[in-house]
This record gives structure tokens, sequence and C-alpha cells, in this order.
């Protein structure tokens, strides 16, 4: 073995040369392993000895992509284009020998190799677009030229990987191998015997494009991609190959790439990438220490939370056991859970057997001490500090020594209710997001005696089952309600003063959410902790539910509903507004998209430093992923901490007093001293 550089190895196997690639964790693209690529192919192919390239990867992953933490950076090293052309135009024909992910540049780099072998288990993908960026080197180009138009339309635009086996029936693979070594060898050695051509995938044609079949592409896919920029960069490559010679769709590829690459979109995707990474590190907590063991889960609620949450854990094959009071409850929580899972099996999205293999997981009980070896409890009852701290206490008699003890409460105070313990190192918050199996976010609140060990075992539970968890402290609605209890606020306030829920739906929608605040409060429900025995008809709410408006639940709400769910301002709701204006002698006045933006935005922001300020999240990129993965705060907008960087930090203080909002000390200081929350915007 001769190694030629400190992340690329040159063996010659008698008459193959094998190029190792050796960058963890990922293998990316980085100067160094371009730079090694490039001196391994000109060595192996000066070799006389050599008569067959194969380049394989070590470690988990073959070559996942460029390196992303390059880009925005001055180039160094070898141009990829020039390792590829290496790779493309070598007179020994080259194998590609993939394992784990061939992803983006990496998949890129395979597609110039003349051969392709891989491991049942590979996956190959171009996941660009989710950067907010396209392939940037040719596979655009190439993929097309082998798996068809359409295929790679959906590839390119969804970053969706696939498995080996639809790769080798799309002719991505040549070959399926066992010993991904021993078998990528044997296929060089036989290429060699064989005499097999050196073909290039760029001269081969684009199979499968049909008139049209671009613009219903954008169609039938308008929702998905609305307000970002990358899926049409993308499409309009795949068109590109469709139409115009290699070097010609190279060049359309290459333009809209670097427009991509230097805009706002990508940079803010590209963000969110390394943020939600780092959401899992906890400053002073030792990443390699032990965690606790979570083998066996106990719920307590089978509602609609409980159920939820209940399913995240069916899904990672951890036995569950859940408990309620009644045998009604129980049953009915047991029968949606059964539902759900059968729903998703008709959509063929699961087969029977895996309803049948979750369902075999979930142990229904009346009994609280039946949870008694379970590693983890999670506490899913009424929103009730009385009824919690009662539960709590029960389960530090009944729970193991060691078992983490976890609350979903969304607002109360952890601390409080680990103090109904005797073990409160052992208690931590759940938040979990409605639907509790749908929504990827996860806050973890981290107690004021939590031990590092539970709040550890918490975060890595919550990978396990699919969500991205983010640490909060102990304060009220945690980092995402109490950012959200904002921008309630403003709109509330908003319609008073003269705009209509209409337009401030608009405007959130415009801006990239997927609803705006008055079409949520319907979604979920108006009466939602309100009572008709108690209200007094002092707020909009309490008249709105006083006059029967539930929501979509009963087809009235802020907006009045059809059958097909097709919303129209209601005309009860606005004059209820207008009379609750007239009743305080508001002079109701036009207010533009601008100010609704603002007075919606900025708020958050400001509660944003202050949950910064007082620690209770580790940094400015938590609250993003918060808001990213939990209330639908568009990706390409990079979460409001970022995104108040990318409109400075000088407007937003000098709008917030405009608007007599007093700016968070944090926000004043950052924006007088010139600094960022991110440093990334
Ligand atoms: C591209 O290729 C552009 C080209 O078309 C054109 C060029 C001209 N770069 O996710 P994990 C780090 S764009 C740098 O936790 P997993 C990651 O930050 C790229 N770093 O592991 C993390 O670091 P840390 C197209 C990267 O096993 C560590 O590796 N490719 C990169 O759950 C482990 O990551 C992609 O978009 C990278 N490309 O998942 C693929 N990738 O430990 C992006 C990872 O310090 N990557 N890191 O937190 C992935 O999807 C996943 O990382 C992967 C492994 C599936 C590979």
């Amino acid at each position: 073995m001769s190694a030629i550089n400190t992340v690329t190895d040159l063996t010659v196997d008698d008459d193959i040369g094998v190029i190792t690639l050796n960058s963890p964790p990922v293998n990316a693209l980085s100067a160094d392993v371009r730079d090694g690529l490039a001196a391994a192919m000109a060595a192996a192919i000066a070799d006389p000895a050599v008569k067959a390239i194969v380049l394989i990867c070590a470690g988990r992953t073959f070559i996942a992509g460029a390196d992303i933490s390059e880009f925005g950076k001055p180039p160094r090293g070898a141009s990829l284009p020039d390792v590829q052309a290496a790779i493309e135009d070598s007179p020994k024909p080259v194998v590609a020998a993939i394992h784990g992910t061939a992803l983006g540049g990496g998949l890129e780099v395979a597609l110039v190799a003349h051969f392709r072998v891989a491991v049942a288990n590979a996956k190959f993908g171009l996941p660009e677009v989710k950067l907010g960026l396209l392939p940037g080197a040719g596979g655009t180009q190439r993929l097309p030229r082998i798996v068809g138009a359409k295929a790679a339309l959906e590839m390119v635009t969804t970053g969706k990987p696939i498995g080996a086996k639809a790769a080798a029936a799309a002719g991505l693979i040549d070959a399926i191998v066992g010993d991904l070594r021993t078998g990528a060898v044997a296929f060089a050695r036989d290429a060699v015997a064989q005499n097999k051509p050196l073909s290039r995938v760029r001269d081969r044609t684009v199979d499968g494009v049909e008139p049209g079949m671009f613009d219903a592409y954008r169609a039938a896919n308008a929702k998905a991609f609305r307000g970002f920029e990358a899926p049409e960069a993308n499409i309009q490559c795949i068109e590109a190959a469709a139409t115009l010679p290699f070097d010609d769709g190279m060049a359309v590829e290459r333009k809209l790439f670097t427009g991509l690459m230097i805009g706002l979109q990508s940079k803010a995707q590209r963000y969110v990438f390394f943020a939600e990474r780092l959401a899992n590190k906890i400053e002073g907590l030792d990443p390699n220490a032990p965690l606790l063991p979570v083998a066996s889960v106990g719920i307590i609620g089978a509602g609609t939370m409980g159920g939820g949450i209940a399913m995240n854990f069916l899904n990672a094959g951890v036995p569950v056991t859940i408990v309620e009071t009644k045998a009604e409850a129980l049953d009915r929580g047991v029968a949606t859970i059964r539902k759900n899972y059968e729903n998703t099996a008709a959509k063929g999205r699961m087969t029977a057997d895996d309803v049948a293999a979750r369902m075999a997981l979930l142990t229904p009980s009346l009994d609280l001490d039946s949870l008694s070896a379970a590693d983890l409890i999670i506490e899913a009852v009424f929103e009730n500090m009385a009824i919690k701290k009662e539960v709590f206490g029960k389960l530090d008699t009944i729970a193991k020594p060691g078992a983490i003890l976890a609350s979903n409460t969304s607002y109360l105070n952890v601390d409080e209710i680990a103090a109904a313990t005797t073990r409160p190192e052992s208690v931590v918050g759940l938040h979990f997001f409605s639907p509790a199996n749908v929504m990827r976010l996860l806050e973890v609140v981290r107690g004021a005696k939590t031990s590092g060990q539970v709040l550890a075992t918490a975060m890595a539970t919550g990978k396990t089952i699919g969500k991205v968890a983010v640490v909060s402290g102990v304060c009220d609605g945690f980092i995402g309600n109490r950012i959200l209890s904002q921008r309630q606020q403003q709109a509330m306030q908003l319609i008073v003063e003269g705009a209509l829920p209409a337009d401030i739906d608009r405007v959130l929608f415009d801006f990239g959410f997927p609803m705006g605040p008055f079409q949520m409060s319907d979604l979920a429900g108006l009466d939602i902790g309100w009572s008709a025995e108690t209200s007094k008809g002092v707020t909009i709410r309490d008249r709105l539910c006083e006059a029967g408006l539930r929501g979509q639940k009963n087809g009235h709400g802020f907006y009045d509903y059809d059958a097909q769910r097709n919303r129209t301002p209601s005309p009860v709701a606005e004059k209820i507004i207008l009379d609750y204006a007239a009743e305080r002698g508001v002079n109701r006045r036009h207010i533009d998209d601008a100010e609704i933006l603002e007075r919606c935005l900025y708020p958050m922001v400001n509660e944003g430093a202050k949950i910064l300020a007082e620690g209770m999240a580790q940094r400015a990129s938590d609250i993003d992923i918060v808001w990213l993965n939990g209330y639908g705060w568009p990706i390409y907008r990079g979460g409001p901490m970022f995104w108040a960087d990318s409109v400075g930090l000088t407007t937003i203080v000098d709008k917030l007093t405009h608007y007599g909002i007093e700016p968070a000390p944090l926000l004043v200081s950052l924006a007088s001293e010139g600094k960022s929350f991110t440093n990334a915007a």
C-alpha cells in the first residue's frame, strides 16, 4: 500500500490499482480528497502494471458529497471537474465500488467511472436540492442519461435516494456484489479480460422525454415546491439534459448552480444542515459518556398525544406499555393507534405484517404498577399541575431506580413536577408536537436537577425515534410556544387595529408558512382551554366561542369551511372583531403587509433574544431548529434568528421601537456592536 496523501491510498492487487479514500466521517470531497484522488488516478494510469482501477472508500460510506463546509470559501486544491475528467477519460477502466451512501458529488464521481458496483444496502442520491442547490458536477446531465428523464427529475427535485436494487434495475449500477473490495476487483479484472468498452455516460442520450412532461411536473408539484428556488433550477437542468448537447447542458447546470450557491436560500439551507446536527451537542456534556438503556417505554395517557408518542417507539421497535385509568379510554386509544397504522397500510406505505408487528409491541394496561420495569416513562395526561404532580408522586414509588421519568408538558414548570419525586435528577421534559407521530420536533426540557446522563439519553432517544431534539431550559412555553405567544399577541392586536384575519394569514403564507395564525387556531379548535361556564366575553376568542364558532371541527371559526374544507372568511367572526374594536373606541386603519409581517415576526426575534440571554436555549441556531421543525418556519429562510441576521439587527431594533415594543437588551447590544445571532446570514 502506498499513501498518496493523508486521506488517499493506492494499492496494486496484481493488475488492479485500488484507490482507497479514507476521510472520516463521510469521505466528503474536501480539497485533500480531491488532491488525493487526482494524484492517485495519475499514478495508477502511469503504472504499467495497472490494467484497471477500483475506487473504493474506507469507513461508513462511499463519498457522501462535496464538503459542504468548504462552500462559500476561497477554492483550494484540485478542482472537481478536473478530477472527474481524469477518471472519465482514463485509458484504463475505472470501477466505482460503493457502500453506504453515494450522495451528491459522491454519486457524480461514480457517474464518471466506466462501471459501478455496490453492496446490497448501498444508497444513491442527488440530495443537493435539500441544501437549496442542484448537483453541480454533472449530475443533472449524466443521471438522466442513465435512469431517464422522469426518474432523474424525481431524484433531483426530491433529493430522495434510491436503493441498490432500484439502482441496478435502472442501470445506475452494473452489479450488486457481496464483499465490496473483492467483488469490485473481480469485476475490474473481468472488464479487462473481456475488453469491455470504456463507455462514458456523457455520450449516451436521454430516454423517456415526453412533450409537456416538465410543465406537468411543475404543476403537479407546485404546492411542495412553493417558495423554493432550487427545485425549479433542478427541473431546468434536466430539461436542458433532455434537449441540449451534453456540453451545452453542462453550461446550463453550471450557471444555475452558481446562482443558487450565492443566494440566500441555499445559505439558509446549508446553515440548517449544520444547525440540526449542532442541536444534538450539549454544552458541558461528554458526548462519549455512557447512556442509560431505553429498551422499554411506559406511556401514561392514551389520548391523542399519548397514542402519537407511543407510535414513535413502536415504529422504532421499542415495546410500549400504555396506561389509562378507564377501560373505555384505553380501548379507544389503542383502536386509534391501530387505525392510524391500518390507514398507512391502506396507502401502501406499510404491510399488514408491519401493522401486526407494531401492535404486538404494545401492551395496554389499566394499572400504573405495570410500568415498574420500564426504562423510560412518559406522562401525557391533562395539562394541569396538580394532576401531573400526583402522577409523578405515584411514579416515584413505582418506577425502578434509574428509570427516566418524563413529562410531555407543553409549558408547565418541569422543576415543580420533578419536586413531586424523590429523584428530580431522573426527571426531564419531553415536549412532543401534535401529531406526535408526524412532527419532527422534540423539545427536551432540562430541569434544574436533571442529570447529564438523563439529558443525554433523552436526546439520543429522540434521534432513535427519528426526531430532531433540541434542549430547552425551564420557562413558560419553553422555546417554541414562548416565541409563538408573541406572534399570537401581535396577530390579535392587529385584527383589532384594522387588519382582518385573512390579511394576516395571507402575509404569513406568502412569507412561506404553511398557514397563518388564524387558520392554525381554526385547525387546533378555538375552544381549547375555553369553557362556556367561565367565559366572560372579554376576549375576541370568548366571543367567537360564545357565538358557537369552534373552528374547523364545526365548520365555523375565523373562516367558514365547506365539506372539502375550502375556507372563506367568516362574516360572523368579522362582525365580532369590528364590534369588539368599536366598543374599545379603536379607530380602525389600513395596515399594510409590511407592518403585518414586521409586527408578527420581529417580536418573535425579540423573544428569541431573551431566551438566549436567559440561557433557555444553548444557541441561536437551536431556536431556529425549533421553529423549523415544530412551527412550519420555511427552511429557505433559515429560522427566525438566521432570518433576523439577514434582515439586519439594527433594522429590527429600530422597527420594534417604532411599534412601541421594547427591544431585548441582547438584541440591542448585538445590533450596536454590528454583530449577529448566528454569524451565518
Ligand atoms: C454536493 O455534493 C454538491 C455537488 O453536487 C457539486 C459540487 C461542485 N460535507 O448526518 P450525520 C458531517 S452538496 C461536510 O450526523 P449520518 C456532518 O456535519 C452535498 N460535512 O451522519 C456530521 O458532522 P459532526 C451533497 C458533512 O450517518 C458528520 O458528517 N451531499 C457532509 O446520520 C456525520 O453526519 C449531501 O447533502 C458533507 N457533505 O448521515 C449529503 N455530510 O459529526 C449530506 C455529513 O461534526 N449528508 N457531514 O456533526 C448526509 O445526508 C448525511 O450526513 C449522511 C450520513 C447520510 C451522509
